[in-house]
């Protein structure tokens, strides 16, 4: 299955991978720039509000840092340099992968940059118990490591097109013995044949010198004295929601349940006067809010503890899902940008009858579901 590749600049070139894999590579690595050109378009859509909730998305990670929460405050009281350097990795990776410019590079970028990710928020990526999934960043650098060992950019790249232009225009201009091989100043550099085996080496290295890094950096950065605090952001509207129980049902209610704001960004505060319940099985991830962050009681979190949620506020067609833990206050940002009525939904098992999950006032409108209206 090997073969060779006539020389390229009086050198042998010897390819030991199988031609398919080599266009596996290929795909491979326009695939996870396209994951990178996402997560461009996530930072750049403004309806994501990346740029202001920088901060309060960073303090999410405190809680489960290990070292403690200093680095995470570091990172959030400096939104400014390290929003434009994760911007810029990203806008960095995405070109480069999906164009195949600098490959070989990249992949060492990318995998400095998962590394130092991972560590920094190790106890969000390996979540237990609660997680469902191992993080991305472990799948990221063993893809890297695949395409700079595999050689991706050999084809269908701009390195291979800078590398074979460079050939075309170095060979014309031959006129002494090629006695010393001439070197393209950029693309062949990036391309030239490295045995696979050093490579690899030097790629295993540079990611456990990212990793300590980034164990570094939480252990070394002291927690700051305060934190927390919704983030600056100017809404267009604001609902104030409350969860009472009524004294001789002793049901719980949201009041009001049907509403109506005008499109735009909404402020929301829940306050919650129901008694903490421990919902084991409860799904916390916060999700749809703007930066993806409920502030419960003023602390910004991503992932809600299970053993004290009382009720959910859902609409699953904005995929928009707020905990709220009993006895406390919750405030989150949502961005509605299309008028229409949207049913929300308490998700949490509060029914009183002897399956929580089916028995009022869960399901019933004006208590556990209702209506907001944008208009
Ligand atoms: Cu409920």
């Amino acid at each position: 299955m090997t073969h060779e590749t006539p020389g390229r600049l009086g050198t042998t070139l010897t390819m030991k991978t199988p031609r398919t894999a080599r266009s596996v590579m290929e795909y491979l690595r326009i695939g996870v720039g396209l994951v990178w050109v996402a997560n461009l378009v996530f930072i750049l859509d403004p309806a994501n509000h990346y740029w202001s909730t920088f901060s309060a998305v960073a303090l999410t990670f405190a809680p489960t840092t290990i070292g403690g929460p200093g680095f995470a405050q570091f990172v959030s009281a400096h939104p400014l340099f390290f929003s434009w350097l994760v911007a810029l990795v990203t806008g960095y990776l995405a070109l480069a992968f999906t164009l195949g410019f600098t490959t070989r590079i990249a992949c060492f970028v990318g995998s400095g940059f998962s590394a130092i990710l991972l560590a920094t928020q190790w106890g969000s990526t390996f979540f237990f118990p609660g997680g469902t999934d191992i993080g991305e960043h472990p799948l990221y650098i063993l893809i890297y490591g695949t395409l700079v060992v595999g050689g991706a950019g050999a084809s269908l790249s701009v390195d291979s097109y800078l590398r074979d232009a460079w050939e075309v225009w170095s060979a014309r201009r031959r006129v002494a013995p090629a006695s010393a091989p001439r070197r393209a100043p950029f693309g062949h550099t990036w391309t030239a044949p490295i045995p696979a085996q050093t490579i690899f080496v030097y790629f295993v290295a540079g990611t456990m010198f990212a990793l300590a890094v980034g164990f570094g950096l939480v252990l070394a950065v002291p927690a700051a004295p305060s934190g927390g605090g919704t983030p600056p952001l100017a809404p267009a509207a604001y609902v104030n929601l409350t969860i009472d129980v009524n004294n001789t049902t002793g049901m719980p209610y949201y009041t009001p349940a049907n509403f109506t704001v005008g499109a735009g960004l909404v402020e929301f505060t829940i306050v919650d006067h129901d008694a903490p319940a421990n919902w084991s099985e409860c799904p916390c991830h916060v999700g749809g809010t703007v930066g993806g962050v409920e502030y419960v009681n003023g602390t910004p979190v991503g992932v809600v503890s299970g053993v004290n949620v009382a009720h959910t506020f859902n609409i699953p067609i904005l995929g928009l899902q707020v905990l709220s833990p009993g006895q406390s206050t919750v405030q989150f940002y949502l961005e509605v940008d299309h008028p229409g009525v949207y049913t929300w939904y308490c998700l949490a098992p509060c029914g009183t009858g002897t399956d929580p999950y089916n028995s009022p006032p869960m399901g019933v409108p004006g208590m556990m579901t209702g209506t907001l209206t944008v208009s």
